[in-house]
């Protein structure tokens, strides 16, 4: 359409120029005009063939250019897959190269294991040759076993219906057999049992027959101390009878000598009663001669003066350890003879248990003669209940018993 309209601008240019021919020529010139006009306008039919030509052509050459274009595309794409397809290719190639290779050398392989196959093989022949001969042989061995196969079937079936029948018994006997293994069991505990109470039994037996042999030994024995004692009580017998009279007879004289006896017996007593006294009398004398060392004598009795100096009730107890008492002085006399000894000395009598009721150790009261120094017993602080000699003659004083001196022991010699 475009095309269209540049041609009526082309026809108006064209109006122009005829203008200016009508100027100068007027009419000799219209037929040019006109002739030109139709050559112009058959020029422009043909222009415009031309142009529909033209355009035809351009179509054409449109659609080619797509045709192309597209055939361009497709050729790229596959362009680009036979690139693809080349370095696929060269991997595969490279795989290829490399299988080759390592089937190269797998062929070396195989044919060096060839060439020892081929060696087996020539050594397989000759045996197979061999076997082939073996084989042959056998074959001949085979039929003549089978021969004998044939025979052995007839004997193996008739040993089987022997057998089925052998195995009916065998079972019928095992039967047999466990009820009498069964039995044979029971026996042999039987037996066992047996055994046993036969070993006890002839034990038994033996002891018994030991026994009886000792027995009728020690019964021989007997039967001869028997007799012998028989003998000897017969003897014996005898004897006694005659010992029966005489101890009669004894038994008379023994009662008369058992009277006798008691009176020499009651005279005994009477004479050694007797004899004990005097033995006595006898061994006071004796004591009334001598006191014992460092004791001395005056009257009957006799006297020890300490040197120790002691309490009144350990002073006591020394005497009772001598088998003699504290002096008692009963006498006057007896006075005069301690005041020899001019010493302070613990005597036998205290007021202890009572006070002011003076006693003797042999438990008898002061009764007889007293000699106390002027103003004593004074029981000073009252607390004085033992009586001392003071070493002044005649002069008592009553003290602490727990004062500590000397002491005089008495020890009367009795009948
Ligand atoms: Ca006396
Ligand atoms: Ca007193
Ligand atoms: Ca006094």
């Amino acid at each position: 359409m475009a095309g269209h309209s540049d041609t009526e601008l082309d026809i108006s240019q064209l109006c122009e120029c005829a203008d200016i021919i009508v100027v100068s020529n007027h009419q000799s010139e219209t037929q040019n005009l006109q002739s030109d006009y139709e050559n112009l306008t058959a020029a422009q039919k043909q222009l415009q063939t031309n142009y529909k030509n033209l355009t035809k052509v351009g179509d054409l050459l449109q659609t080619s250019y797509d045709t192309l274009t597209k055939e361009r595309d497709a050729l790229t794409q596959e362009r680009n897959q036979l690139q693809g397809n080349y370095e696929t290719l060269r991997t595969e190639l490279d795989a290829l190269t490399k299988e080759r290779d390592a089937l190269t050398k797998e062929r070396d392989q195989l044919k060096a294991s060839s060439n020892n196959l081929m060696t087996e093989k020539d050594q397989l022949q000759s045996h197979y040759d061999t076997l082939t001969k073996e084989r042959d042989a056998l074959t001949k061995e085979r039929d003549q076993l089978k021969a004998s196969s044939n025979n052995l079937m007839t004997e193996k079936d008739q040993l089987q219906s022997h057998y089925d029948t052998l195995t009916k018994e065998r079972d019928a006997l095992t039967k047999e057999r466990d009820q009498l293994k069964a039995s044979s069991n029971n026996l042999m505990t039987e037996k066992d049992q047996l055994q046993t109470s036969y070993d006890t039994l002839t034990k038994e037996r033996d002891a018994l027959t030991k026994e009886r042999d000792q027995l009728k030994a020690s019964s021989n024995n007997l039967m001869t101390e028997k007799d012998q004692l028989q003998s000897r009580y017969d003897t014996l017998t005898k004897e006694r009878d005659t010992l029966t009279k005489e101890r009669d007879q004894l038994k008379a004289s023994s009662n008369n000598l058992m009277t006798e006896k008691n009176q020499l017996q009651s005279r005994y007593y009477t004479v050694s009663a007797r004899r004990d006294a005097l033995q006595l009398e006898v061994d006071r004398l004796k004591l009334v001669q001598n006191c014992p060392q460092g004791w001395e004598k005056f009257g009957c009795s006799c006297y020890y003066v300490s040197s120790a100096s002691i309490t009144w009730s350990e002073s006591r107890e020394d005497c009772a350890n001598k088998g003699a008492h504290l002096v008692i002085i009963n006498s006057r006399e007896e006075q005069a003879f301690l005041n020899k000894f001019a010493v302070r000395a613990w005597i036998g009598l205290s007021d202890r248990e009572d006070e002011g009721k003076w006693k003797w150790v042999d438990g008898s009261p002061l009764v007889g003669e007293a000699f106390w120094r002027k103003g004593e017993p004074n029981d000073h602080s009252g607390n004085e209940d033992c009586v001392e000699l003071t070493g002044v003659e005649y002069q008592w004083n009553d003290i602490l018993c727990t004062q500590r001196q000397s002491w005089i022991c008495e020890n009367v010699i009795t009948n």
